[in-house]
């Protein structure tokens, strides 16, 4: 097996012919192919043959055999046959499921609905759930959004698996069997939308050759129910339109946009809609010609409105050359600066989509204190599937936990409950819009992500967006079921090793908040301590010879913490009450003081590591033991990526020890950093054919010395 078929592979499940109520035929209440109605019942005649080796019969027109599984939308059942009593539980992209009585009910509110029932339905036969259940399931808000980085070159900025399957030299792809594959992949976690393209966005995708190209994309992935949506280019009207100006307030530029919007949705009727990176990172953006953000998002807003568009506006505004001299200065203040004014000025088709945390994308942040500063704004939280900062998908790290956490953050907005998942819904600030979206960047690689295990994450991501209140080990095991079948040994295995995998990754990498340390400046793969500070990306750590940690509290420092709800901010601004595991994210304290758990900070630095990297390497024999109950494709694939994790976890705690070894000049109780009794260096060795290169930053290798 390559991973192409994730978690629907319809495997046979064992114990299978103990289920005898199945019925014989599948009536579908839509018969256009294009459907998702239709592609359900496609969908249930594979599973079902797959998983219980039954072929249904699909029937024709509304005529019920004896017994059927009937799909379709609530209208389309009332139509047939009369009374549907769930229908008034229904919401928008919901469906009632029940396989007690005679025939199996799947009806969605909407076609998509439906499909997203079938899918839940045998995710139920795949995993051997053959109790009979009758429930309405409603997705716990209405943007459930996928975000592609694609650029037009056919790279993917920040993609692990292979190239672009949408964009290739310039141009939208011809053969868009893939993008269908990975709408159905999308559809089977109820996932609603996709963003193609980079949010660095490219204005040649507006061309007449590729927005008909966007249409191909579009009509592949609208069977599934997937929403295809592109990223803009700020400058667009006038980098690509010809027009001296792309001021928003300029009626020019103002019906340049409404043009290019009504010509894509002519060609594409059910856009989602369009994402916009605006003034960030040497983005083009509003600030040029002193709009506002708000301005620039309403002008997009303007020209989607009539077409039912949605624009996601994304937060992530911040200057990256700040000047570090300043105390003051915190790039983590940045989105509420900018857009606190803002609250109440956004269209209502505006939604912010705020980045999970302040900075970007950190093995541990705090939620943003945007989530409770926009109260007259819809808003999503923005995750990032694919982990860019955590070890890019060549290490294990299963999200749904630091995920969870952020979700279930109570931001204490009012000092009334207000956890962010209520937040993004719309529920808490009586929103009509609101979700999530998830930067996923798949690619051409057959295993999607370039990780077998790390499809885990994309499976918890759509799980979470649609429901927020499962338990991330529990999601887990649904996967495993799935993805690799009903071995306890296996089950237990990935569980244990997943479930380890995120604190594993902290622990080797940057702990208590102080981000996590890798190279900041290109890679943001590897450590590298020593490029977080002396920079204007703001990722500082402040680390000098006594002390580390950025003041983020009111008295001395950034004031970050006050951007937070009294009872939050109060919890942070003191260091008492902050805890452990974000004291440098707030304050700056000595490599000495004491930790809540008795250590120093800078002695938790060191077992932390070394606690970390030794659970990276168990993760080897952990995996070994499974051989032979995995194919052996899967096997050994993973045993790769599980063995440079393993190595790479030592390399990581070794550059970071030292760094702080050096820095702080304190040595460690257990004598460990630089004390390698059984190794031999490479550049002690007599070498043949091979010689010595001093290493930059001198922290990635013991003694400074590689050999190449
Ligand atoms: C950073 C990524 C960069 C993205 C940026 C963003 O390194 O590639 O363009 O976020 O989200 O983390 O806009």
């Amino acid at each position: 097996e390559d991973g192409s078929a994730a978690w629907l592979r319809y495997a046979p499940v064992p114990g299978a012919s103990n289920y005898r109520s199945l019925p014989s035929a599948i009536v579908a209440l839509n018969s256009s192919t294009s459907s998702p109605v239709f592609v359900a019942s496609q969908e249930l005649q594979k599973g079902v043959k797959g998983i219980l080796g039954k072929q249904l019969s699909l029937a024709n027109g509304t005529n019920k055999a004896s017994s059927s599984i009937i799909v379709g939308t609530a209208d389309a059942y009332k139509e047939a046959y009369g009374n549907f009593d769930e229908a008034d539980e229904l919401e928008d992209d919901g469906y009632f499921l029940s396989t007690k009585g005679k025939n199996v009910m799947i009806i969605g509110q909407n076609p998509r609905g439906a499909l997203y029932g079938a899918f839940e339905y045998l995710s139920r036969l795949g995993q051997g759930k053959f109790s009979p259940v009758s429930y309405v399931s409603n997705p716990h808000a209405p943007i459930r959004w996928v975000n592609e980085w694609n650029n037009m070159d056919g790279s993917i900025e920040r993609g692990y698996a292979g190239l672009s399957f949408f964009f290739r030299n310039g141009l939208v792809v011809e053969n868009v069997t893939r993008a269908a594959e990975y709408a159905r992949i999308l559809a089977s976690l109820g996932i609603n939308g996709i963003i193609i393209n980079n949010v660095n966005a490219n204005a040649t995708l507006l061309s007449t050759r590729n927005i008909d190209g966007i249409g191909r994309i579009a009509d592949a992935m609208r069977p599934y129910g997937v929403q295809v949506g592109i990223s803009l280019n700020f400058a667009s009207p006038q980098t690509f339109g010809g027009l001296s100006t792309f001021d928003p307030l300029n009626p020019a530029v103002d019906a340049w946009w409404a043009n290019i919007t009504d010509q894509i949705y002519k060609r594409v009727p059910d856009m989602a809609g369009y994402l916009v990176k605006a003034n960030s990172e040497g983005q083009p953006g509003p600030l040029t010609y002193n709009r506002t953000l708000a301005d620039g998002a309403n002008m997009f807003a303007r020209a989607a409105k009539p077409h039912r568009g949605v624009v996601m506006f994304r937060a992530f505004v911040y200057d990256n050359h700040i000047n570090e001299s300043n105390w003051k200065n915190d790039r983590a203040n940045a989105a509420v600066e900018f857009f606190k004014d803002l609250d109440g000025k956004f269209d209502e088709n505006v939604v912010v989509q705020i980045k999970f945390g302040p900075i970007d994308f950190q093995v541990r942040e705090p939620p943003s204190p945007l989530f409770s500063t926009l109260r007259n704004t819809s808003t999503a939280v923005e995750l990032q599937v694919q982990p860019e900062y955590l070890g890019q998908n060549c290490h294990l790290v299963y999200l749904a936990p630091q995920w969870k956490e952020i979700l279930e953050f109570d931001m204490r907005a009012d000092n009334k409950g207000s956890k962010v998942k209520d937040i993004i819904s719309g529920e808490r600030f009586k929103r009509p819009l609101g979700g999530s979206a998830g930067v996923v960047n798949v690619g051409t690689n057959a295993t999607w992500l370039g990780h077998h295990l790390s499809m885990s994450n994309l499976y918890a991501y759509g799980q979470l967006a649609w429901d927020p209140s499962q338990e991330p080990d529990e999601i887990l095991q649904d996967w495993i079921r799935l993805t690799f079948g009903f071995d306890r040994h296996v089950m237990n295995t990935i569980v244990d090793m997943s479930m380890k995998s995120w604190p594993a990754y902290e622990n080797y990498s940057g702990n208590l908040g102080i981000q996590t340390l890798t190279d900041i400046l290109y890679t943001h793969f590897g450590p590298n301590p020593a490029t977080q500070d002396g920079n204007g990306w703001g990722q500082w750590t402040r680390a000098d010879g006594f002390s580390v940690g950025m003041d983020r509290t009111a008295k001395n420092g950034t004031g970050n913490a006050g951007q937070y709800a009294p009872a939050i901010a109060q919890m942070f601004e003191n260091i008492d009450t902050t805890p452990d595991n974000l004291l440098l994210w707030f304050h700056h304290v000595n490599y000495t003081h004491p930790l809540k758990s008795g250590k120093t900070v800078i002695q938790h630095f060191y077992d932390a590591h070394y606690e970390g990297a030794a659970t990276a390497q168990t993760f080897v024999p952990m995996w070994e033991a499974l051989k032979g109950k995995i194919d052996d494709q899967r096997f050994n694939e993973v045993l790769f990526r599980q063995v440079f994790q393993a190595g790479h976890s030592l390399v990581w705690r070794d550059a970071i020890s030292r760094f702080y070894h050096n820095k702080s000049g304190i040595a460690d109780r257990h004598n460990r950093v630089d004390n390698y009794r059984y190794r031999i260096e490479a550049e002690k060795m007599t070498l043949d054919g091979y010689k010595t290169y001093a290493v930059s930053p001198f922290h990635t290798a013991s003694g400074s010395m590689a050999i190449i």
